[in-house]
C-alpha cells in the first residue's frame, strides 16, 4: 500500500516536471520572467506585489496569477492596483501546479515582462511543485520567528531568493535578521537574500532593480 502511494507521487512529480519544464520554456522564449512566490500563509506576498506595482510600473508590465484556497480576494487587490490578475483556487489543495499555470497560458498577453505567481500560502507543500517558473522567492516574515529556515528546509534549498520580510516591525520583535539570512544560506548557498518591508518601502528598490537585472538576462540568454 505505501509502496503504490510512493509510486502515484512520484509519478505525479514526475508529470508536472514535464507539464513545468514546457512552460517555462515556452514563456522565457516569449522574454516573459516568471517568479514564483512561496510563503507561510500572511508573509506578505501580495502586499509585496501591491508595492512592487508602484516600483516597476510604468516602465514594466506585470500580471499575476493568485493561488489561494478560497476567495478571489487577492486577484481583486492586484486589479485594484490596475494590474491583470487571475485567481485560482484549489477548494482545499495546500499548493499550485503546473497544469494549473499550463492552462491559463494562451490567456498571458504578448509583451508582458512579468509574471508573477503568487503560490497557496504553504511552507511546505508548494516546495515540491515546479510551476514553470524562472526564479523561485520564499519568503519569510519577521513575525513567524528567525529558527524557520532549519525547521522547513527543502522550501529555502530550492529556492532561488530569499525575502525577509515585514522588516519595520523589528524591533520590538525579536527576529535575527543576520542569523536568518545565514542560516537559510547554510542550507542553500546560492540564495539571493534581500531584508525588505512593503509598508516602510525598505529594500523594495533594490528587489525591484534585482528583478530586472534579471528580465534582462533572461533576454540576453534566449535573444
Ligand atoms: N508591518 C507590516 N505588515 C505587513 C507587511 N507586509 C504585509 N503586511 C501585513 O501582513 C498581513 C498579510 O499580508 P498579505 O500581503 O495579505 O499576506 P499574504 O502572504 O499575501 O497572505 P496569504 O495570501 O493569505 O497567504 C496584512 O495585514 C498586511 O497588511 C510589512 O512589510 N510590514
Ligand atoms: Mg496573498
Amino acid at each position: 500500500m505505501i509502496k503504490k502511494e510512493v509510486l502515484v507521487l512520484k509519478d505525479l512529480l514526475g508529470s508536472n516536471k514535464a507539464v513545468a519544464k514546457e512552460i517555462r520554456e515556452q514563456l522565457s522564449a516569449r522574454g516573459i520572467l516568471v517568479l514564483n512566490l512561496i510563503s507561510s500563509p500572511g508573509a506578505g506576498k501580495t502586499s509585496l506585489l501591491e508595492a512592487l506595482a508602484d516600483l516597476l510600473r510604468p516602465e514594466f508590465s506585470m500580471a499575476v496569477i493568485e493561488g489561494d484556497i478560497e476567495t478571489e480576494r487577492d486577484a481583486e487587490r492586484i486589479r485594484a492596483k490596475g494590474i491583470p490578475a487571475w485567481q485560482i483556487t484549489t477548494g482545499g489543495a495546500c499548493h499550485l501546479e503546473a497544469k494549473m499555470i499550463g492552462k491559463l497560458s494562451p490567456e498571458i498577453p504578448e509583451g508582458l515582462d512579468f509574471l508573477f505567481i503568487e503560490n497557496v500560502g504553504n511552507l511546505v507543500c508548494p516546495a515540491s511543485f515546479d510551476l514553470g517558473e524562472t526564479i523561485r522567492c520564499v519568503l519569510l516574515s519577521t513575525p513567524e520567528g528567525d529558527d524557520k529556515p532549519k525547521k522547513y528546509p527543502q522550501v529555502f534549498n530550492s529556492s532561488h531568493c530569499l525575502l525577509l520580510t515585514k522588516t519595520d516591525l523589528v524591533p520590538p520583535l525579536p527576529f535575527d535578521i543576520e542569523l536568518a539570512r545565514s542560516e537559510a544560506l547554510e542550507i542553500n548557498p546560492g540564495l539571493q537574500t534581500f531584508a525588505l518591508s512593503s509598508v516602510s518601502g525598505a529594500g523594495m528598490r533594490e528587489f525591484a532593480d534585482y528583478l530586472i537585472a534579471s528580465l534582462h538576462k533572461l533576454r540576453q540568454d534566449h535573444a
